[in-house]
């Protein structure tokens, strides 16, 4: 039996296989997610990003008890692109979460950076994807809110929970505005330390500004101490509005049309990109032309019209290889 009819069956080995699979970039994958795909988007993917020790995981956990108690089944995908050599980070990630490790109600993948064929952004929507048709309830991805890839992967989640912490000061200033954009719910964590007034308070101000037009979501600023797990109960009841929030049609239409287009524009750029590479790189056109326009006999713009006009020829006629 395909691997894909088995982890539709809720097999959770194949789930482990297909895991694997798309870690080693195998193409064999591909097919298996084919097939999967149209089984999507039953999961509620829920987004937890925010600053390296800002207590993601820690609260990841408590969240994961949370949906348990409901008796919903919780798969995590954690990543942490801040060490990718070391896996110190992911370490930690599962040691926040071993309490769950024996519950076949809980799943926790952990993902660094290297290896990920296509972006770190592709593997994720491709687990979350596995993940969904397998028939998981809550789908967490656990991310360090930094580069471009990274807040790509928070717009793939229904909702997206910005976890930051008291302290941050001017630093909060710097925080990348995208961050602020996904945020639909913002945490300040480790509310047991003296400044998470100030932090609040600097949360709120700033998104003032960011000032969301009439009849949309306005993001709640809540405390936490994940640790303790305080917090945790108002902040999955935020969860929960913001979900029915969403679920009001026209919503729930925008984010899937929104979603759908990054995945396939994402798809779309990887594979141009990563078929005309190897093409060239294998037929020695690449290290030419990167020879001549070096000496100045090509420029760079006409290289690239070159073999744009080449390839999108071929892609027009697959048959012709
Ligand atoms: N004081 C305090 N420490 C916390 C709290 N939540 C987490 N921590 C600690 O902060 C550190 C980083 O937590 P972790 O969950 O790994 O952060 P992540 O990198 O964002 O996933 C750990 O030592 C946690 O025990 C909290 O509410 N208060
Ligand atoms: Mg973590």
């Amino acid at each position: 039996m395909a691997l894909a009819e088995r982890i539709l069956q809720g097999e959770i080995r194949a789930t482990a296989i297909l895991l694997r699979d798309i870690d080693d970039g195998m193409a064999s994958a591909v097919a298996e997610l084919k097939q999967l795909y149209p089984h999507t988007g039953r999961a509620f993917i829920l987004g937890i990003t925010g600053p390296p020790g800002a207590g993601k995981s820690t609260l990841t956990d408590k969240v994961i008890a949370a949906y348990r108690a409901r008796g919903l089944k919780v798969a995590v995908v954690a990543i942490d692109p801040t060490s990718p050599f070391t896996g110190g980070a992911i370490l930690g990630d599962r040691i926040r979460m071993n309490r769950h490790a024996t519950d076949d109600g809980v799943f926790i993948r952990s993902l660094g950076t290297r290896g990920h064929l296509g972006g770190l952004s592709r593997s994720t929507n491709d687990i979350v994807s596995v993940f969904d048709a397998a028939g998981w309830d809550i789908v967490i991805v656990e991310t360090v809110g930094v580069g471009q890839d990274e807040v790509d992967i928070v717009r793939v989640a229904h909702t997206s929970v910005v976890v930051m912490v008291p302290g941050l000061g001017d630093d909060i200033q710097a925080i990348k505005a995208g961050i602020l954009e996904i945020g639909d719910l913002f945490v300040v964590n480790k509310a047991d330390r003296p400044d998470a007034d100030r932090a609040v308070r600097d949360l709120e101000m700033m998104l003032e500004m960011n000032h969301p037009p009439e009849g949309d979501w306005w993001p709640p600023v809540l405390r936490c101490v994940a640790q303790k797990g305080e917090g945790v109960d108002e902040l999955i009841e935020k969860i929960d509005e913001h979900r029915t929030f969403l679920q009001s049609t026209e919503q729930i239409e925008r984010f899937e049309r929104n979603k759908s287009t990054l995945r396939f524009e994402t798809l779309l750029r990887d594979q141009l990109y990563s078929r005309i590479h190897t093409h060239i790189s294998a037929s020695g056109a690449l290290a030419d032309m990167i020879a001549a326009i070096s000496r100045r006999e090509l420029d760079p713009y006409s290289a690239v019209e070159t073999i744009l006009a080449a390839h999108l020829l071929r892609v027009d006629l697959p048959e012709s290889d």
